[in-house]
């Protein structure tokens, strides 16, 4: 009886102790995010700016070249469904989801894909 009490005990211990620098470090990862229907320079920015609204975004650049979005979040705050959720919001397409109709129809005559 004694011995099971200390070992739960000492388990409790352990736990609390191995949750504690969890809370302190974020875990960063980095994602691509394929941006096909990004025409110019205002499209790059205006994703770079929706991306960088979610909750947890550390870092977002797309290359208008390569239409590909990097973006460098903390995983245990945001998920790589928010961040393309994000993007079809702002009127455009992520990797395969399609951009959101009524934010597509606002964008510049230019920024649409014919
Ligand atoms: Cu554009």
């Amino acid at each position: 009886m004694k011995f099971t009490l200390v070992l739960l005990t000492s388990g409790l211990v352990f736990a609390g102790c191995s949750k504690s620098p969890e809370q302190n470090q974020v875990k960063f990862e980095t994602t691509s995010i394929k941006v096909e229907t990004a025409q110019c320079g205002s499209c790059a920015s205006a994703i770079t700016k929706a991306l960088k609204k979610v909750d947890g975004v550390h870092k977002a650049d797309v290359d208008i070249d390569k239409k590909v979005a990097t973006v460098k979040f903390a995983s245990d705050k945001a998920s790589i469904t928010q961040l393309e959720d994000a993007v079809t919001k702002a009127g455009y397409s992520a990797n395969d989801k399609k951009s959101d109709p009524t934010a597509y129809e606002k964008l510049d005559e230019c920024c649409k894909v014919e």
